[in-house]
């Protein structure tokens, strides 16, 4: 017993200083950082995810020796509250969380300079409050000295370690996917802490830094070669055939294309893409070519017709490299350029991503009005979001580039009974079941786009790429596809060719109208809209061919390194005949391996290295 009161007594000063940080964390997060939680267990989680970081920085404390190591808990204590009070003013002007490279190189720190008084507040004092009464109680040798036992700072670090898998592996029951797939720094503060958070982010950035450094000018040069070899030719009748026109990009939240012009139940899925497609250019073998970076990674693809990674988010890992994107290219030809998108802005890092693509406008969730009854699963439901989209169009400049991202058809594929246009299909994968009904929902809350746009006069001078942004359906629902699909199974070969996307130009007043068939992806959309408003790309790196060239050949490579061509499908190590999806010889497809190998091999050398920092813009 008395053993126990001694050690009580040793620990008294560290362990009050770790409640009051753990408390002082929690109070910030509810106060500073408004952080919502949707249940009980992501309140624990919120009181919890504190306490491993907060005993494993004052516990470094324990390592000194006498009165050091009490000076010490009160020295890292207060580094400790910094770091909050910088992610507090971070967060009252960006409302987001700091993250290393903005903190080094982005002009987000010089914006936040300029204001950083009028950011501060009196209240602000009392986030140190605990530190002054630690230190009073040091001052007036309240506070036992005593010797140092190493074993004591030892077992600390175990503690601090078990409670951070503990606190992950309910963070991994609350978000399955949180450090692979999800990257919205509000959901890692949330859900591991904001130390933690801050541990991890200098992690990912270490990692990349490293190949970054190692990089210089002439690796541009065998790239440039490369890409430049494989340049194709614009058809001269659709080069600058939109030049001047608005250019409005639809990204449609997991659209695959085995819904176009099919019916469930005897009624059609895509009604009105159904329609549109006969009035526009459609292309039928266009396949996303994203991995865990989804959204972003398509975003990724169609700005810069560079591949995304092939695990994380280059969102997330490369958003301070030097681009030359789309946004960018079209903004010195006189476009404004913006992205409309209901979500927060920090999801997928897009507010500090956009910035390096050169987006004039992010109009994310705060430029809408959002509430219950317009909400729905993600957020914004489509119709609502398109509406309310109409008026910020009208504020922009023209001619304007405009991305949207719709959200409605995400998964879980959540509706609301009265949005219900057909009915659920009916299998044993609820996901499947209930994609058709939201499906058929963003296919009206596109027609409804389509007429307010022409209500509004805005469709005329505009031109239209509206594609799937990936997959919706995953192979853990295999079988009722194949039941949905009138298959027997789903093969690899059926997999990938499940990984088509639509794709549809639609441009106003054009009228050869027609299903193109070339084999192509995401990476084609950039040299694409390039030359349809009459720009070239010749001198530009990218991965990725005009949809439209006649010297395009059919040809796409999926981030995992599978690969179709006019004739054949490679996956998991073997070679489809794609006529009938029948195995047959490797030889087949080996002429490709290299050609599949390369684009994705040099395309990670252009983002690792950074070397888009060498490119020279040549007039
Ligand atoms: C979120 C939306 C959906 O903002 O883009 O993201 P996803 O999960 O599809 O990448
Ligand atoms: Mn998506």
């Amino acid at each position: 017993m008395s053993k126990v009161k001694a050690l009580t007594s040793r620990l008294s000063f560290f362990g009050l200083a770790v409640i009051f940080l753990c408390l002082k964390t929690y109070i910030l997060y509810k106060v500073g950082f408004s952080i919502y939680s949707e249940n009980a267990r992501q309140e624990f989680l919120l009181m919890l995810n504190p306490l491993s970081s907060s005993i494993l920085l004052i516990g470094l404390s324990l390592f000194f020796t006498n009165k050091l190591r009490n000076v010490m808990v009160i020295v890292t204590s207060f580094l400790a509250t910094l770091v909050l009070y910088f992610n507090l003013l971070f967060y009252r002007f960006f409302t987001d969380f700091l993250t290393l490279p903005v903190l080094f190189q982005t002009s987000n720190v010089q914006d936040l300079q300029g204001s950083i008084t009028e950011l501060m507040s009196f209240a602000d004092l009392l986030l140190f409050v605990d530190i002054i009464f630690l230190f009073i109680l040091l001052m007036k040798k309240k506070i036992p000295t005593v010797q140092r036992k190493k074993r004591e700072a030892i077992i600390m670090v175990a503690v601090a370690v078990v409670i951070f898998f503990i606190n992950l592996d309910i963070a991994h029951k609350e978000r399955s996917e949180l450090l692979t797939r999800s990257f919205d720094r509000e959901l890692l503060v949330k859900n591991i802490g904001i130390f933690n958070y801050h541990t991890y982010d200098a992690y990912i950035q270490s990692q990349s830094r490293a190949q970054r450094v190692l990089a210089n000018s002439s690796d541009i040069i065998e790239v440039k070669n490369y890409t430049q070899a494989n340049y194709k030719e614009p058809d001269p009748e659709m080069f600058g055939i939109a030049k001047g026109k608005n250019v409005i990009v639809l990204s449609v939240e997991s659209l695959q294309s085995f819904v176009i012009n099919e019916t469930l139940n005897g009624e059609e899925i895509t009604p009105f893409l159904n329609d549109l497609i006969k009035e526009s250019i459609y292309f039928d073998n266009f396949y996303h070519q994203t991995a865990q970076g989804k959204t972003s990674d398509s975003e990724f693809l169609l700005e810069n017709s560079l591949f995304a990674r092939s695990s994380g988010a280059v969102f997330f890992t490369h958003a301070g490299n030097e681009y030359h994107a789309l946004p960018e290219i079209l903004g010195e030809k006189g476009y404004f350029t913006s992205v409309l998108h209901a979500n927060n802005k920090s999801f997928w890092n897009r507010d500090v991503m956009y910035q390096s693509l050169g987006y004039d406008r992010f109009f994310d969730i705060n430029s809408y009005d959002v509430n219950e009854d317009n909400s729905i699963g993600w957020g914004l439901k489509d119709v609502d979001f398109f509406e309310q989209s109409i008026e910020l169009l009208k504020s922009q400049p023209e001619p304007y580039y405009s991305k949207f991202i719709t959200l409605t058809n995400h998964f879980p594929f959540e509706l609301g009974e009265e949005d219900r246009l057909i009915d659920e299909y009916n299998s044993n994968s609820r996901t499947l079941n209930r994609y058709f009904p939201t499906v058929r929902y963003t296919d009206k809350a596109l027609e409804v786009f389509f007429d307010r746009l022409k209500e509004e006069g805005l469709y005329e001078d505009s031109i239209f790429i509206i594609y799937g942004d990936h997959y919706g359906i995953s192979e853990n629902h295999n079988r009722a596809m194949s039941m949905f699909l009138g298959k027997d199974e789903i093969t690899p070969f059926d997999t990938i060719q499940l990984q088509r996307v639509p794709m549809i130009v639609h441009i106003p007043g054009y009228d050869k109208h027609e299903i193109n068939h070339t084999v192509s992806g995401q990476i084609d959309l950039k040299p694409t809209i390039m030359h349809l408003l009459g720009i070239e790309s010749k001198k530009d790196i990218q991965f990725g061919s005009d949809l439209f060239s006649p010297e395009r050949e059919s040809f796409a490579v999926l981030r995992n390194g599978s690969f179709i061509t006019e004739d054949y499908v490679f996956t998991n190590e073997t070679c489809f005949n794609k006529e009938d999806g029948t195995k047959t010889e490797r030889s087949y497809c080996e002429p490709y391996f290299d050609r599949a190998n390369q684009d994705l091999e040099y395309s990670d050398k252009v983002i690792y290295g950074d070397l888009l920092r060498y490119y020279e813009k040549e007039e």
